[in-house]
């Protein structure tokens, strides 16, 4: 247990900065924009407000269905936005499915050129169908998709394919529909758009939303009963990119801007941030970093549900009592309870901080501060290397006891049946038909002039490094539906990336060379950065899991940075069907 204890902390660390002591001095920054946005597009709290649930919509009888609308606008804040409604106008709703249930989506595209909202729309007129939805593939600022991060559905048009499928300004409803897998992990996924080379911009724009399995108590009983709540944390523009930073951090870094325009990483921990962020669309704008209000019963154990929204900002998750990190009892990775190769035991897995890429999730059980007691959920910085953005301390909100605070929305069932044991054998112990090596690499298109634009590449070793073509067709990769294989990815860059793939989970198997003994899946994973000089790369090694037939099919992995992942940094998979016999 020890040892488990050990690499579960390895694995979920990364490096980070000395002290968040100037944080937590300035509790009680001024600055918390009191003015209330008067957006009727996409509207979002002002900073400082108390953390708001996401609407949930949940199945009935079997059955989730919604119509979703995809809009954006250019805010007064120099910030776009871009959201998806429902037919009673909220924002980004929770859904929330349980395994076997159908899902029917119609979603509608009313995005305009973001400019241009509320002078003078830009008409966009298509004659497409929904048919042609499926097969244009054009792909650009004003088209909308879904992806469904983390679910094992088929990649196929109205399921979960975005190689082809673009909705267009003025199309009729394009309808989603599928089926959760009965066998889907419960837990925390999520939808976003996948409009390949205009990703960053929707997602960062605040496209994206919870998609909840529900029934982690039957996998964990140790939540069965608690109080449950969604953060979703995103990245935004900033909204005072010219402000010096706040005079209460200890240093003022050197400013400096990385290949890609943002805010380069400084190795302090401090300066200007690459992006804002927001819990919940409750904006935490640099420099002061206005916490936003989270209010829980003092002492109440609630399970939180976190979401990695981010375009391209890394967090490191921590709860602080006064200066003090406090114990999270780990409950789920993107979507996959922990102990998932043996539900019949319940490890208390406990961290005091979670690394998550962009993308990632965790589930934790928080307990709530004492009365008095001083109370923050924070970010600590990420080091991303020398090429990476900066991401900085921050707090994100500040947790505030109340015996009078209402409860959340939602409440684990008290107790129920146990999930039956996986029905395939432990990805851990099955041996893989093969081994591949990926690796990301960058490259300036001009090689001596270093303000070039830069080219990102995700390459399967042996082929040529290039930008993913999405006319191309021809897959960078061809696997078999029924095996399993062994994916080693090396990262020749100076900075982190995330390895995604669509369609199924992994097991990481190595970080950095270090084997791990995970209990559970994961289907996003950062790849720590090169150093410029040792003598191998740094490498994860992932068990691939080609053994559902809803993977069979062509579909993508990336970096889930999605400005590298927009500037070429993908690939594609094609799953052929198991040989009949
Ligand atoms: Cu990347």
């Amino acid at each position: 247990m020890a040892c488990k204890a050990r690499t579960a902390g390895a694995r979920l660390a990364w490096i980070f900065g000395s002290s968040l002591v100037v944080l937590i001095t300035c509790l009680l920054c001024p600055g918390a924009g009191a003015q209330v946005s008067q957006v009727s597009v996409c509207p979002r709290p002002p900073a400082g407000s108390v953390v708001a649930e996401p609407e949930d919509l949940r199945s009935r009888e079997g059955v989730l269905e919604a119509d979703l609308t995809a809009f954006n606008v250019a805010a007064p804040d120099g910030t776009i936005r871009y959201c998806y409604t429902d037919a009673s106008g909220r924002e980004s709703p929770n859904l929330r499915v349980s395994p076997g249930d159908l899902v029917i989506l119609r979603l509608r595209n009313s995005l305009v050129e973001p400019k241009t909202r509320g002078a003078m729309e830009t008409m966009h007129h298509h004659a497409d169908t929904s048919k042609e939805a499926c097969t244009t593939g054009v792909m650009s600022d004003v088209s909308i998709n879904l992806h469904f991060h983390g679910l094992t559905i088929p990649p196929i048009c109205h399921q979960d394919d975005v190689l082809k499928t673009a909705v267009q300004p003025g199309d009729p409803p394009f309808e989603y529909r599928f089926r959760i897998p009965t066998d889907e992990p419960p837990g925390l996924y999520w939808y976003h758009p996948h409009i390949h080379g205009f990703s960053k911009a929707q997602v960062l724009g605040g496209a994206s939303g919870a998609l909840i399995v529900e029934g982690i108590e039957r996998a964990k009983p140790s939540v069965a009963g608690l109080p449950e709540r969604v953060f979703i944390i995103r990245d935004q523009d900033l909204v005072n990119p010219n402000a010096p930073p706040s005079k209460s951090e200890p240093i003022v870094p050197k400013f400096l801007i990385d290949r890609d325009g943002d805010a380069a990483n400084n190795g302090t921990g401090f300066g200007k941030p690459a992006k804002d962020l927001s819990i919940n669309y409750v904006p935490v704008p640099y420099p002061d970093y206005p916490p936003a209000i989270i209010k829980m019963r003092p002492n109440e154990r609630q399970l939180w549900r976190v979401l990695n929204a981010s375009a391209i900002t890394y967090l490191n998750l921590q709860v602080l009592f006064g200066r003090s990190a406090q114990p999270l009892r780990l409950v789920a990775m993107d979507g996959v309870p922990i102990d998932h190769n043996d539900p019949r035991v319940d490890t208390e897995n406990v961290q005091t901080h979670f690394g998550l890429p962009p993308g990632a999730r965790v589930e934790f059980i928080v307990t709530g501060p004492a009365v008095n007691q001083s109370a923050l959920l924070v970010t600590r910085t990420v080091d991303t290397g020398p090429g990476g953005e900066n991401d900085t301390n921050r707090m994100l909100a500040r947790i505030v006891e109340s015996p009078e605070a209402s409860e959340p929305r939602s409440t684990l069932a008290a107790a129920s049946d146990p999930l039956p044991p996986p029905r395939l054998p432990w990805i851990g112990n099955v041996q893989p038909v093969r081994v591949r090596r990926l690796y990301f690499s960058e490259k300036l298109t001009n090689p001596d002039d270093p303000t070039s634009a830069v080219e990102f590449y995700l390459t399967v070793d042996g082929q040529e490094p290039k930008m993913f073509d999405m006319s191309s067709g021809v897959p960078g990769i061809v696997a078999q539906q029924g095996t399993v294989e062994d994916w080693i990815i090396e990262n020749r860059s100076r900075e982190l990336h995330a390895f995604h793939i669509h369609q199924l989970h992994f097991l990481l198997l190595e970080y950095e060379g270090r084997q791990l003994h995970e209990d559970f899946l994961r289907d996003t994973v950062n790849v720590p950065y090169f150093d410029g000089h040792s003598l191998a790369y740094p490498s994860v090694r992932l068990r691939m899991d080609f053994r559902d037939p809803n993977t069979v099919g062509t579909f993508p992995y990336h970096c889930h940075i999605l400005e590298h992942e927009d500037k070429g940094m993908m690939g594609s998979i094609r799953v052929d069907p198991a040989p009949k016999n």
